[in-house]
């Protein structure tokens, strides 16, 4: 049934209907400040009169969700980082069904916390066959590419420190999670693998600098998207004010 209805579902937006929604995804390393980014780009886009929905991988319904606390525990690390992108591949399979198509279907605008091209560059720099993980990334996501990508880049010391100092923060209860204790020479690997596919694609991703301040960052995530989506942002007025806050979520 689930099969029938990815097979009948999957492809590109329709043409007719109403205007498609726009679906950003947010790509870096650990502690790149994807989740704080993807908090200010919604205020923004709340004050220009859109809505968007947040979500994030692995995870973003319930099925995946569940995948995710499988994944990020390190219970299914024994299976192999080919079984592992499997899992990633089924959880986003599931994203894609029940969260991202449905809400994109209905003209709204996604904001997503990773997607397909993570599992490139964690299970690609794992070992795991290119061709492969291709055929997964096509079942599990069909039509449903990033009109946008933003990679936010920053070296592995930055963001480790950063995940570090808030495991440390008083009343964290964080433990690192089954990614983020591979070896700094892993994470340097990962890092290069995103500018590539950053480089191999300009016309979908936008690369900023994420060891500047929040505000720097938002502020130029900001510009890029208005750029990307002029007719959507281009009269959305001046940018909201948002000098007072320092972050949101994360
Ligand atoms: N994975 C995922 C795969 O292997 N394959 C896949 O296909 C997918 C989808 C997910 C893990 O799974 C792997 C990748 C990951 O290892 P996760 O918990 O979702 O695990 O991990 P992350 O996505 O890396 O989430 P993090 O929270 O670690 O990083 P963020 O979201 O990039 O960072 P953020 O915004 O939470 O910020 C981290 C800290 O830095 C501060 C924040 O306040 C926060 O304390 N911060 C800044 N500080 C100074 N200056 C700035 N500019 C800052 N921006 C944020």
């Amino acid at each position: 049934m689930k099969d029938e209805k990815r097979g009948r579902a999957r492809g590109n937006a329709p043409a007719t209907g109403p205007r498609p929604g726009r679906f950003i995804t947010f790509e870096g390393g650990e502690g790149a400040g994807k989740s704080t980014q993807i908090a200010r780009l919604k205020d923004r886009l709340s004050a220009a009169g859109i809505e968007a929905l947040v979500t994030r991988e692995p995870g973003g319904s319930p099925t995946a969700e569940t995948i995710r606390d499988l994944l990020l525990s390190g219970k299914v690390k024994p299976l192999g980082a080919e079984m592992e992108a499997v899992m990633f591949a089924a959880a986003r399979a599931d994203h894609v069904d029940e969260t991202i198509r449905p809400a994109l279907g209905a003209g709204r605008w996604v904001l997503c916390d990773r997607f397909a091209d993570s599992t490139r560059v964690y299970q690609g720099e794992a070992g795991v066959d290119t061709a492969f993980l291709a055929r997964l990334e096509a079942v599990a996501i069909g039509g449903y590419r990033p009109d946008m990508t933003i990679l936010i880049d920053v070296s592995p010391d930055v963001g480790l420190s950063r995940v570090a100092a808030r495991s440390g923060a008083a009343g964290s209860t964080a433990d690192p999670d089954r990614f983020e204790t591979d070896t700094r020479e892993v994470h340097m690997r990962r890092r290069q693998l995103f500018l590539d596919l950053a480089a191999a694609e300009p016309a979908r991703f936008v690369v900023v600098d994420g060891s500047a301040q929040t505000d720097t960052v938002a502020e130029e995530i900001w510009q890029a998207v208005r750029a990307r989506f002029p007719v959507d942002l281009g009269h959305a007025g001046p940018a909201a004010p948002d000098a007072d806050r320092d972050r949101i979520g994360g």
